[in-house]
């Protein structure tokens, strides 16, 4: 969210979130010009609230629960106090009448809690991963109190217009009378009455700072950075570039699985095509997590083991978080960017390659299943669950002609020129702005 930073600058607001570590007290310093307020959590409440509740309940439900979730009570618990605690925090710290956006599924009570404590305030509310079909969501032990605790923003908004209507669906066939305006399906903006209370339920898809990736990666020094990359992968025909949080909703696995069926059905070849997947720790006291880690790992060495030659893997894996100037040039080198998720709110990983393509030239394969996937139209848009597609795709990706790469191109980064994250943040704000008692 460090995206946000200079709206919240220019608004003169100040941001309440955690410290980052466990432990410590709740203290208010500035953060480069901004009132930082942190909020302190002990080991047991990182352990309850974050890693389990928001983690391990929350996370793999609204992900199509391609995982199992647990489901423990002493974890809604901390779940329930940790929000009430964000809830205080900001009441006290806000100016009369102020704008508050509450961010991501871990604060989904705050809303309703901070309505309690300070009915002068606007609330908005923006969930950064997919709200999922009714028939999970009603998996959930506390299902009726997440939808309440939600209402109680005046906007609430997501990344794509699906996940407005299953929140709605949600929280009409959960609560008692809850009132969607008719027509309940629009293209943008739902109000929904519960309680003598209107919400404006709708999707704003995030985007990405464009210029913070663009601007490098067109320069000289990403160009040769992109070229000493390529030489020393051992200067492949084909890279193909895999960039995400080692998270088991990414779909690395099965991503990895199609490239090594191609290698071993002699459609690509390990001395033209080579793949580089930076996968960044992530949850790591999560045992899914550790699961999955595993399990990448196992089919790196599985597919190197098979196909590379003494001093070139056909897999270059690097489970570590690149500085963003490392990023870049390997965004500039990547020929073909895998994007393959089971399921992602948005994916701005999508984005960045799209910026990052100063020469018009790469290849984005783009799972049916993210955010992404209803702006970025003119990818290679693939079913990750679909073995077979995804080897075509890939495959379809490293043979396309220099003329389709560019016209997809083009027209990938025409779309993403049009809204950077800063229009983002306004256009939401500017709806909240119109709402709520202060309006
Ligand atoms: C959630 C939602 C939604 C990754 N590795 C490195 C690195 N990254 C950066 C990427 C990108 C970000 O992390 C990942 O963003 P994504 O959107 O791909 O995924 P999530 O982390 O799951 O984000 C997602 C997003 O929120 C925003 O609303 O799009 O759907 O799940 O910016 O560049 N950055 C650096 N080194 C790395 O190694 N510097």
């Amino acid at each position: 969210m460090r995206a946000l930073l200079p709206t919240i600058r220019e608004t003169g607001g100040s941001w309440v979130g955690w410290t980052g570590q466990p432990g410590g007290v709740d203290e208010d310093i500035d953060l480069d010009g901004i009132a930082l307020h942190s909020l302190a959590l002990s080991d047991e409440e990182l352990h309850r609230y974050y890693e389990g509740m928001s983690n391990d309940t929350l996370w793999p439900l609204y992900h199509d629960a391609i995982r199992e979730s647990a489901y423990h009570g002493d974890d809604w618990d901390a779940y329930r106090l940790v929000n009430q605690r964000f809830a205080e925090r900001v009441a006290e710290i806000a100016p009369e009448g102020a704008a508050v956006w509450i961010h991501d599924y871990h604060l989904q009570l705050v809303p309703t809690a901070l309505r309690e404590l300070r009915d002068d305030v606007r609330i908005g509310f923006f969930n950064h991963i997919p709200f999922p079909p009714l028939e999970l969501f009603r998996r959930l032990p506390w299902r009726a109190e997440i939808v309440e605790g939600l209402l109680g923003a005046d906007v609430i908004g997501f990344q794509r217009a699906s996940d407005a209507t299953n929140m709605i669906a949600a929280a009409t066939d959960l609560l008692e009378g809850v009132e969607p305006d008719e027509p309940v399906v629009t293209d943008h903006l739902v109000g929904v009455g519960y309680r003598g209370h209107r919400s404006l339920v709708g999707a704003f898809p995030i985007s990405i700072d464009v210029a913070e990736i663009e601007e490098p990666a067109g320069g000289r020094a990403a160009r040769r950075q992109a070229i000493d990359i390529r030489a020393r992968l051992g200067s492949p025909e084909v890279i193909l570039l895999g960039v995400d949080r080692l998270d088991y909703t990414k779909g690395i696995g099965p991503r990895l699985r199609a490239f090594g069926q191609l290698l071993d059905d002699g459609r690509l070849d390990p001395e033209r095509h080579v793949l580089v997947q930076v996968a960044t720790p992530t949850r790591e006291g999560v045992e899914h997590y550790q699961d999955e880690r595993r399990e990448i790992e196992q089919i790196v060495g599985e597919i190197n083991g098979r196909h590379a030659r003494l001093g070139f893997p056909v897999i270059h894996y690097l489970y570590r978080t690149l500085p963003l100037e490392e990023l870049i040039p390997l965004y500039r080198a990547g020929d073909v960017m895998l994007v393959t998720p089971y399921r992602d709110g948005m994916n701005l990983v999508a984005k960045e390659y799209v910026a990052a393509n100063a020469d018009g030239d790469g290849v984005l394969v783009l799972s049916e299943f993210t955010g992404a996937a209803d702006e970025l139209r003119e990818a290679l848009l693939v079913n990750p669950h679909d073995p077979v597609a995804l080897q075509d795709a890939i495959a379809q990706a490293v043979e396309m002609p220099r003329q389709e790469r560019g016209e997809r191109m083009r027209a990938m980064r025409a779309t993403i020129a049009g809204s950077t994250v800063t229009d983002w943040a306004r256009s939401f704000l500017a709806v909240l702005d119109t709402e709520g008692p202060a309006a």
